[in-house]
């Protein structure tokens, strides 16, 4: 142990100092011996530090922070296994273009590839999923390790940066000299005085310049805006059109802070859109021009499409659901995926939030489109009439429809909905309606099962008078149970809605139909909310329609008391999704 007037200014702190200057409000994370330095700086600085179960949940949780927030979120975790932990949320990060900074600790640097615990080559395991992975080698680089991260990590295409910071950089100095003192022994040969001078010399490189503490300072890159010339163009494309169609997805609303800018100026453009990703619930819950359901059909008919943040892949059927003979715009901080599977008539490489407010700046008033708008509408009220006949439909158990229209009822109005799972979440992003601006996590284009604890955890925090429901899948939920242990000591009250139909259902829908056997796609109906009583939190079982009301309400009641809840709902089989794809 360090004594506590030593900490001040070791390399642990400079790492917390910079966090703090960066406007870090709190770091996720599991312990280790390679970080202790880092997180017990930081709680010291009166950062929040939430302790997980598992790495991945820190890392999904500061993907969450970073989404929600638009400051980049950070996961501290130690060397070796901690870190090879990280590496699914890492590129889930990566793909949903989530700024992330992850801190991980590495052995002593005089012992590396000397048999030292947790030693491995990290570099590449975690590089390949990060814009930069930074090694640290000197204590008086910790601080601008963490600058340079917080710049790449949010400049251009957003996306996870690594610091690698070694253990004997981040303890104070007389500490590190002692364990290197100690290493080299007392020998009086020539190779053990030759061991020590190069060990003495290895800790004064360690610390070279390292008397002064730094002064860490926040610089942000202004992000992109197209430019004008594009705006400008994709402005008369717009004005051309006779029934244009915008898509709009979570790049579009990477900026936090603009949502409402950018909320109002597609209500200035009048051209109807489909909101996908993070970009669900930007325009509230109901919105004239916003549409629903039968997008591709849409999108066949649309004589100009814009798609704000949105690449051509499988999602667009890799740019097949665009009609051939469409305009095409394409607004993407990323020249590559403003290309991709299919050339746009118009690229406007720049933020594509920023885009949508610079067309909405340069286009004339709205031209009549009311005939195109009513006729989507109309598609849309007839598809809301379809579901609440399915909704209505009696079984044995609980009609996942029917439940999910009662938890959109029932949710408040300043709920933040996470979404983790096949089949029942699938068709929750049908069903639910999110409130509000960046109210709708999902995982994003990776698809990863398991995002749910962690997303729920960064919400809450982020979000402390908000309610945080997750939609889990009974599948799905198995990921990240044990963080109902953190959500409980963390006093976090998540309401957690497992949708159980005992089994992995949307692998088994194809699984069984293709190759008739549904083998390994079977789950038991567990007890889940049981689990969830012996972390500490509330469970409820819900095994029938005419129980949905009461149990959502009890939940609600439970949360808003401080108690984390997990509502395990036992549902009839749907054919909903019949058709969708997951290859
Ligand atoms: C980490 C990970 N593993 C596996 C998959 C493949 N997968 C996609 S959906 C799904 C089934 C999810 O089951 P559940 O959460 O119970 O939802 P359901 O489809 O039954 O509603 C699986 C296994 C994945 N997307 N991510
Ligand atoms: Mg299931």
């Amino acid at each position: 142990m360090t004594p506590a007037s030593e900490t001040h200014h070791h390399g642990g702190d400079r790492v917390a100092a910079a966090l703090q200057a960066q406007g870090v409000p709190v770091v996720f994370t599991l312990c280790g011996g390679h970080i202790s330095p880092i997180i017990t700086a930081s709680k010291a600085r009166g950062i929040r530090i939430v302790d997980c179960r598992d790495e991945a949940t820190a890392v999904f949780a500061a993907d969450a922070t970073a989404r929600l927030t638009g400051i980049p979120g950070v996961a501290v975790v130690t060397a070796g296994p901690g870190l090879t932990n990280t590496i699914t949320a890492l590129k889930n990060a990566q793909l949903a273009q989530s700024p992330i900074v992850l801190i991980g600790g590495a052995a002593r640097t005089a012992l590396r590839g000397r048999g030292a615990l947790q030693d491995i080559d990290q570099r590449p395991l975690v590089a390949p999923h990060t814009k930069r992975f930074i090694q640290v080698k000197r204590v008086v680089d910790l601080a601008p390790a963490v600058e340079t991260a917080f710049v790449v990590a949010r400049e251009g295409v957003r996306g996870p940066v690594g610091i690698e910071c070694p253990v004997d950089l981040l303890y104070d100095e007389a500490n590190v000299r002692e364990w290197y003192a100690k290493a080299s022994g007392r020998g009086r040969s020539l190779a053990d005085r030759a061991l020590r001078w190069y060990l003495r010399r290895h800790v004064e490189r360690l610390f070279a310049g390292s008397g002064h503490p730094t002064q860490p300072r926040a610089v942000e890159a202004p992000p992109p805006a197209p430019p004008d010339a594009t705006v400008a163009a994709a402005s008369a494309a717009l004005a051309a059109a006779g029934q244009p169609l915008m898509v709009i997805g979570s790049q579009a609303v990477s900026l936090p802070g603009e949502a409402a800018r950018i909320a109002a100026a597609i209500g200035k453009l009048g051209v109807p859109v489909y909101l996908s990703g993070m970009a669900r619930g930007l325009l509230g819950r109901d919105h004239p021009l916003q549409m629903r359901h039968a997008r591709r059909d849409a999108l066949r008919e649309s004589d100009c499409v814009i798609l704000a943040g949105v690449p051509c892949d499988f999602r667009l059927d890799y740019g097949r659901h665009v009609r051939r003979g469409a305009t095409l715009v394409a607004a993407n901080r990323s020249a590559k995926e403003a290309r991709m599977n299919r050339r746009p008539t118009i690229a406007a490489i720049g933020d594509a939030g920023l885009f949508l407010q610079g067309l909405a700046a340069t286009s004339p008033r709205p031209t009549q489109r009311q005939g195109w708008i009513d006729s989507l509408r109309q598609r849309d009220l007839e598809r809301e009439a379809a579901i609440d006949a399915q909704a209505s439909a009696q079984g044995e158990f609980v009609n996942p429809l029917g439940l999910l229209r009662a938890l959109d009822g029932a949710a408040g109005d300043n709920a933040t909905m996470v979404a983790d799972g096949g089949d029942f979440v699938s068709t929750a992003s049908y069903v639910v309606r999110p409130r509000g601006p960046l109210t709708w996590l999902d995982p994003g284009a990776f698809g990863t099962l398991g995002v749910g604890a962690g997303f729920a955890l960064a919400a809450a925090v982020a979000r402390p008078d908000s309610e945080v429901w997750i939609l889990f899948g009974d599948g799905a939920c198995g990921y990240g149970l044990a963080e109902f242990d953190t959500f409980v000591r963390h006093r976090v009250p998540v309401i957690a809605v497992v949708g159980n139909d005992g089994g992995w259902t949307q692998i088994a829908r194809e699984q069984v139909k293709l190759l008739q056997d549904d083998v390994g796609t079977v789950l038991a109906r567990t007890d889940y909310h049981r689990v969830a009583e012996g972390f500490g939190a509330a469970g409820i079982l819900v095994a029938k329609d005419a129980e949905i009301a009461a149990a959502l309400e009890r939940a609600r009641e439970m949360a808003r008391s401080g108690k984390p809840v997990l509502v395990n709902v036992w549902l009839d089989k749907t054919d909903f999704r019949e058709g969708s794809i997951s290859m």
